[in-house]
């Protein structure tokens, strides 16, 4: 027999929760889905985005969620035994990574077909809902324009300094009618007024206008370019992040080098390493206090070998890794940085 809707034998699909929240069937790293319309009883909280409606060129980043959950399976959030937050031996490091630190997957933002500014305000709400409970949101997109709503979140919780991993700057203020593209992204940014900085690493690449650098630069936007980067190295980088300051951290998966992250709309040759990258990530997060966290521009559909999103599982651990280690106290360190800010 055909199910119809309210058949109890038919599993209905389940309905988003207050927040605008759509729960996965796959979770990331198989932590334990949120309850839903509650807040995140997690240290860090996931939440997909999967909408890329601000791309200039090749969408495909609305899969970015599914395919980065469906990667993180490597990595088991509970082990064998059923026991939760054990962490990771790093082998490189020699060490435990993100041992005690509790994880939790809050689904998926969901997105309405062709209604730009009703997505961008249930982005805002479902990012809202993690930071305003003290929790870290890692949000996982979605192509780059997700980044501008996801900060709004955290409008009226002190200034709040953006770090930006990206080949292309993002700041060009409109084209061909818009300006809340992935190409617009931080120059949105640097509009709100709670952000006090952007720096910019990784940056690289051709340009045809000067527009977006000269306004970056009158802005005060701190540029470290990806030869800057390789030529000084990390630590040096970080610098162009006021100690201490809370910290919004994007990475667009796209700042790494093409054959090491094909699948996405834009990449380039002459990008960074992962070993780069993720060096660099360390650097600026024992400089600043990460309060939230995206990673964009996954975008399967151009991807080989899952290579890109096999990476992008593995760059949220060691990026979140490093987080909690600053000063491994989990999320008090958060709500702290949070309420520093507010003070
Ligand atoms: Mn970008």
């Amino acid at each position: 027999m055909v199910g119809v809707p309210g058949d109890p034998r038919i599993p209905s699909v389940t309905p988003p929760s207050a927040q605008g929240l759509r729960p996965a069937s796959l979770t990331f790293y198989g932590a334990p889905p949120c309850a839903p319309g509650a807040a995140p009883d997690a240290d860090v909280a996931f939440v997909g985005v999967p909408f890329d409606l601000g791309t200039t060129l090749r969408p495909g980043a609305r899969f970015g969620p599914a395919a980065v959950r469906a990667a993180s399976a490597w990595y088991r959030y509970i082990d064998d035994d059923g026991n939760a937050a054990g962490g990771w031996f790093d082998l490189d490091l020699g060490r435990w990574i993100l041992q005690g630190i509790t994880m939790a997957d809050c689904g998926d933002v969901e997105i309405a077909p062709a209604d730009i500014t009703a997505n961008l305000e249930r982005i805002t709400a479902g990012v809202a809902a993690i930071a305003g409970a003290g929790r870290l949101p890692v949000i996982v997109g979605g192509d780059h324009s997700i980044t501008y709503p996801a900060l709004r979140a955290f409008a009226g919780r002190g200034p709040i300094h953006v770090v930006q991993f990206d080949t292309h700057q993002d700041f060009v203020d409109e084209r061909r009618g818009t300006r809340l593209g992935h190409g617009n992204v931080m120059r949105r940014a640097s509009e709100l007024p709670f952000v006090t900085g952007i720096s910019q690493i990784g940056i690289k690449g051709l340009q045809k206008y000067p527009e977006p650098l000269s306004a970056a630069r009158t802005y005060g936007a701190r540029i470290v370019t990806a030869s800057a980067l390789r030529r000084d190295g990390p630590e040096a980088a970080a610098r162009s992040v006021p100690s201490g300051a809370a910290c919004y951290l994007t990475v667009d998966i796209d700042v790494l080098d093409i054959a090491q992250a094909p699948g996405t709309g834009t990449p380039e040759p002459g990008g960074l390493t992962y070993r780069e990258l993720c060096e660099a990530i360390r650097a600026v997060v024992k400089r600043g206090r990460v309060v939230g966290f995206d990673l964009v521009e996954v975008s399967p559909p151009y991807d080989w070998a899952e290579v890109t999103a096999r990476s992008a599982a593995r760059l949220i651990l060691d990026a979140i890794a490093a987080i909690f280690a600053r000063e491994s106290e989990g999320r008090p360190v958060i709500q702290a940085a949070l309420e520093e800010g507010r003070a």
